[in-house]
């Protein structure tokens, strides 16, 4: 059994971080360690009054633990981190628990729509590509991609050149594959572009664009895709799963997307993506 941890916050209503990453990655047969960096009593993305209980000074006593007990793990995922120190933390807890065959998977979750989420500056930004820069896999969408190139944001990116220079780019920080979420050339599609450095290779993936915005849905995306990768399956298989997934979710929330304005239905989607798995 393939075992990963994920490092991230715990949102405890609004389905975002771990509480979306424990169940799909654990769906798919994969065992799932975690370590909260944060107890919020709602994601930050439109509630009002959210509390934030910091767990920065847990996560090295868990790490010295783990390491007493010798655990290793296939793929070590990051997420939404909430300050410079969880970066050190975590960037010397790669260090600590890589061994040949660990892959490392950051997902810079800091921005979208062109914006910073809520508490985040420029430092945090330049922090974030650092731990970037040891990754494996990175997963920014165009904001957070745009944010650590030092570049304008485009909702709607220029020409395919563009896009290519931009994961290659981020590449050149010393992470070896980019996945870059929610790239645009006509506003009517949404895609993802990736690029493997060590092969020179890009490739990329869309469908056509729902209206509106899907809060989680990074998180959904992320988690699928490590949980894809972790069982081998390529680059173009993990992106075309990771992507389909997400417009599943987003077809079964839009009847009742104003009731259910802070997440995505995902629950309703596993059984598809357990077979999808399989095959
Ligand atoms: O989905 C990313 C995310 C994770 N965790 C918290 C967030 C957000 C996005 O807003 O607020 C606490």
């Amino acid at each position: 059994m393939k075992k990963v941890v994920t490092i991230q916050d715990i949102s405890c209503f609004g389905k975002c971080s771990l509480t979306v990453a424990l169940p799909i990655i654990s769906s798919t047969g994969i065992e799932t360690a975690v370590i909260p960096t944060a107890v919020l009593s709602t994601h930050t993305g439109g509630f009002s009054g959210f509390t934030y209980r910091d767990l920065t000074e847990d996560i090295p006593k868990i790490a010295q633990h783990w390491k007493s007990i010798d655990l290793k793990f296939d793929t070590i995922y990051t997420g939404y981190l909430g300050s410079f120190e969880q970066i050190d933390i975590v960037s010397k807890f790669f260090d600590d628990f890589r061994s040949e065959n660990t892959k490392i998977f950051v997902d810079p979750a800091m921005a979208d729509n062109g914006k910073l989420y809520t508490g985040f500056g420029y430092p945090f930004v330049e922090k974030m590509r650092e731990l970037c820069s040891k990754a494996d896999y990175i997963t920014p969408n165009v904001t957070e991609a745009a944010f650590m190139l030092g570049e304008e944001y485009y909702e709607i990116c220029p020409n395919e050149e563009y896009v290519k220079d931009m994961v290659k780019k981020l590449c050149e920080f010393g992470c070896k594959n980019v996945i870059l979420t929610g790239v645009s050339y006509k506003g009517t599609d949404l895609g993802v572009m990736t690029y493997n450095s060590e092969k020179d290779e890009y490739f990329f993936y869309s469908r056509e664009r729902i209206g509106g915005n899907y809060h989680g849905t990074g998180d959904v995306f992320a988690s699928v895709y490590v949980a894809a990768m972790t069982k081998g399956k390529s680059i173009e298989k993990s992106t075309k799963i990771a992507v389909d997934f997400v417009i599943d979710c987003i077809e079964k929330t839009l009847p009742d997307v104003k009731e259910h304005w802070y997440s995505v239905k995902f629950e309703e989607c596993i059984p598809e993506l357990i077979k999808k798995f399989n095959n």
